[in-house]
């Protein structure tokens, strides 16, 4: 029984496609063939169709995030003109958060919703068996005239028990090269690694615990050592990007595996992402010696009003407290903000202006606050006075790189779009200068270089950064040309 598994996005970043990489390792070890396709710009969606009709597979998983909606749609009507029988089914964010809705809309003939491996295996048994997949929970499936849900039936509570991801099924040359996921640093060869799963905070605006559920379940330490071993052996990686919602939560499990990661010697940077609540100065000092060169934090806003209305569960104290202990421990920080809060003001955004300036984070960014399928927010927007311009408009929307926000409270678009860009613009030198040194010659040679060859996407690039007054609305387009180049290689 052959299974396609497919991540149809609209970002360009190199990313590995976890989610549909672990899912092949569980298939993998259950005698299932399965290959995994990452389409990340046109010309591998058109060498992902041409090989599905010579493939013929029995099942196509897609996977995807509500930004790439639009192109799941699309990619489904292809491959239904494929002279090829084949059960389509879908899972991941945006099918999560709205998965009757998804069903008619793509023409799907299944999905699942929140954790995939367990759920999808026993689809595709029940398919190959011709047994009744109806049972199943976390199944989206049609009943009479519409479809069902059924509820989630648990998570995988020891994780150990999974595979490591099926990176053989990729060409590891899409995402080995540099910058890597380190934000704002460079490095040759890094990895994303997921240490854990779950999440137990209520941020207004994030779906990720409607996937993986509030509690936290973490790998065994010598699990997750062991998959950082292989990677270096196989891939001789010299960064590693931690996926988990939450690395530090855990305080204990984290002093051991920093203990066991030293002991193992590997010399692999590494970072994570974390909430400013739950970091200690023995924590990060031990992290530090342990490798890790930076902590993300979500910093959403300088405003305690704003960070209670999106439940956060932070003050603004506690941010400046972690951003000290970071600095403290000779920790790179990057801080993640958000634009647009429910009821913010202009008085809320200066708050916000008066923060950066004082963290001095060594990596910024702002994003507009976005109500994506699966969170509280878009579920309940009219509790948070909200407008949400639907449909296409949130389907094919990203908060970085979009001229305006989709979301409108007490803020004009306008007003939001000057206060980004103003943001931005203000840490521009801090978040890019990092690059600037010989050490990183070879790679501003090759971006310029890169980016010299399509002139009329630069001129496109820099119309809109002037348009927008957002310094990085250029840098995006030039990574996005170096990206494409070395993908194409
Ligand atoms: C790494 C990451 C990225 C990467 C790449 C993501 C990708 N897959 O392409 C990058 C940096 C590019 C990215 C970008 C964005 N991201 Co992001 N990202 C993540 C993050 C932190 C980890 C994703 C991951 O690898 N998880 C680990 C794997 C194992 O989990 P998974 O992918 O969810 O897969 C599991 C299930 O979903 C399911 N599943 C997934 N696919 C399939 C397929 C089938 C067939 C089946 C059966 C099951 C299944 O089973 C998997 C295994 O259990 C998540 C947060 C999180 N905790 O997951 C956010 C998250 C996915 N991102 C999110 C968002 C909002 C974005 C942005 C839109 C933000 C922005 N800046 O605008 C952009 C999109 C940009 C664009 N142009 O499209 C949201 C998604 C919301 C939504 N409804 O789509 C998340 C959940 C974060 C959040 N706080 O809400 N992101
Ligand atoms: S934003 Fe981070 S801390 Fe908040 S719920 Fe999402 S993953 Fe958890």
């Amino acid at each position: 029984m052959k299974i396609s598994l497919v991540n149809v996005r609209r970002s360009e970043k190199p990313v590995l496609p976890m989610g549909i990489l672990y899912i092949a390792g569980v298939l993998e070890k259950n005698g299932y063939e399965v290959r995994v396709d990452d389409l990340v710009f046109k010309e591998d969606e058109e060498r992902y169709l041409a090989e599905m009709a010579a493939y013929r597979p029995d099942i196509v998983g897609l996977s995807f995030l509500t930004t790439a909606l639009l192109k799941a749609k699309d990619l489904v009507a292809a491959l239904r003109r494929l002279p090829v029988k084949t059960v389509i089914t879908a899972g991941g964010p945006h099918i999560s958060g709205l998965p009757l809705e998804s069903m008619p809309f793509l023409g799907l003939d299944y999905a699942v919703v929140g954790e995939g491996e367990v759920p999808f295996l026993r689809l595709c048994s029940a398919i190959r068996d011709k047994a009744d997949p109806r049972g199943i929970g976390g199944l989206v499936y049609p009943d009479g005239a519409g479809f069902r849900v059924n509820p989630v039936s648990g998570f995988i509570e020891t994780l150990d028990e999974l595979p490591f991801p099926a990176w053989h099924l990729v060409d590891m040359r899409d995402y080995l090269f540099p910058p890597g996921y380190i934000k704002g640093l460079f490095y040759k060869r890094t990895m994303p690694v997921m240490t854990g799963r779950g999440c137990p905070s209520k941020c207004i605006f994030c779906s990720s615990p409607n996937i993986f559920g509030r509690k936290i379940r973490r790998r065994s330490v010598a699990n997750v050592v062991s998959e950082i071993r292989t990677l270096k052996e196989r891939y001789d990686i010299d960064g590693l990007f931690f996926l988990d919602d939450t690395f530090t939560l855990n305080t204990q499990w984290v002093m051991d595996f920093c203990d066991a990661l030293m002991k193992e010697a590997l010399g692999v940077d590494w970072s994570c992402q974390t909430r400013v609540n739950v970091v200690t100065p023995e924590l990060l000092r031990k992290m530090k010696q342990a490798g890790c060169v930076q902590v993300d934090f979500g910093i959403e806003s300088g405003s305690d009003r704003i960070l209670k209305i999106i439940e956060k569960g932070t003050s603004t104290a506690q941010v400046r407290n972690a951003f000290r202990l970071a600095k403290e421990a000779g920790l790179r920080t990057y801080g993640s903000v958000l634009i647009g809060n429910p009821g913010e003001t202009t008085a809320d955004i200066e708050e916000t202006k008066a923060l950066i300036r004082e963290l001095k984070p060594s990596l910024t960014l702002f994003n507009f606050l976005t109500p994506f399928p699966g969170s509280e927010l878009y579920h309940n927007a009219q509790k948070y006075k909200v407008n949400v311009k639907e449909g296409e408009k949130l389907f094919s929307y990203d908060t970085r790189t979009a001229d305006q926000p989709i979301m409108s409270s007490e803020l004009t678009a306008q007003e939001m779009r000057k206060a980004r860009s103003e943001l931005q613009n203000e840490v521009f030198f801090r978040n890019y200068l990092g690059y600037l040194n010989l050490r990183n010659l070879s790679f501003i040679l090759e971006v310029a270089f890169y980016a010299a060859r399509s002139p009329v996407k630069m001129a496109a690039g820099l119309l809109k950064a002037v348009r927008n007054r957002a310094l990085d609305d250029l840098m995006d387009t030039v990574y996005y040309e170096y990206c494409k180049a070395k993908r194409k290689r």
